[in-house]
């Protein structure tokens, strides 16, 4: 059975940010039914006991087509949200830490060039979908964006998620309508990168 991360926040505590309604709607409406479609398609699947990366980094070992889009669409949304959700703080870290710090001046020319570069995979992603940082076993680092609730597991190349950012429009069309530029800017207003930095961690 596959649970929604506990809020590690009041629905408020993103404001002005990320606003009440929009986390309360976010997570209490779409993040749940992403949870409970995800449990009920993992039933149907015969799934139970695997990990959500498990199941979705072996989408291609599932025969049937709509069992394997209903894992697909659901257990990416499950996943994804619980990302999103867990790595989101009302007092955040403002940059990275250990070796993950490490990671990004080996790879990039600065922490902003990093976040340049997410932003702008966000900001041109069409239609709904997410920007990731993800990383694998090696250290190695990766920007990506995704359609709809795919994420890099679903790649088979090893990479997981450590930092994911919806640009669903359910992600921010109540506060910031039709602009997600400034609604992509108030997401590094809450990005908790001490969260990010030990799931890099734990990854290694
Ligand atoms: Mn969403």
């Amino acid at each position: 059975m596959f649970t929604q991360v506990t809020l590690p926040y009041a629905t408020d505590a993103l404001e002005p940010h990320i606003d009440t309604l929009t986390v309360e709607t976010h997570y209490g409406k779409h993040h749940a039914n992403y949870a409970a479609q995800f449990n009920a398609a993992v039933s149907k699947a015969g799934l139970e006991g695997k990990s959500a990366e498990e199941i979705l980094s072996s989408l291609d070992e599932v025969s049937d087509p709509a069992d394997r889009k209903a894992l697909r669409n659901n257990g990416g949304g499950f996943y994804n949200h619980n990302l999103y959700f867990s790595t989101l703080s009302p007092a955040p870290a403002r940059e990275p830490s250990g070796k993950l710090a490490e990671a990004v001046a080996r790879d990039f020319a600065s922490l902003d060039a990093l976040k340049e570069e997410i932003s702008r995979l966000a900001a041109t992603q069409f239609g709904s979908g997410w920007a990731f940082l993800s990383a694998d076993k090696s250290g190695k680092l990766k920007l990506s964006a995704c359609p709809n609730q795919d994420n890099p597991l679903m790649e088979g190349e090893g990479f997981v998620p450590i930092l994911a950012l919806d640009v669903w429009e359910h992600a921010y069309y109540l506060k910031y309508k039709n602009l997600r530029a400034d609604y992509i800017k108030a997401f590094w207003e809450v990005l908790d990168w001490n969260a990010v930095s030990s799931l890099y961690e734990k990854l290694l």
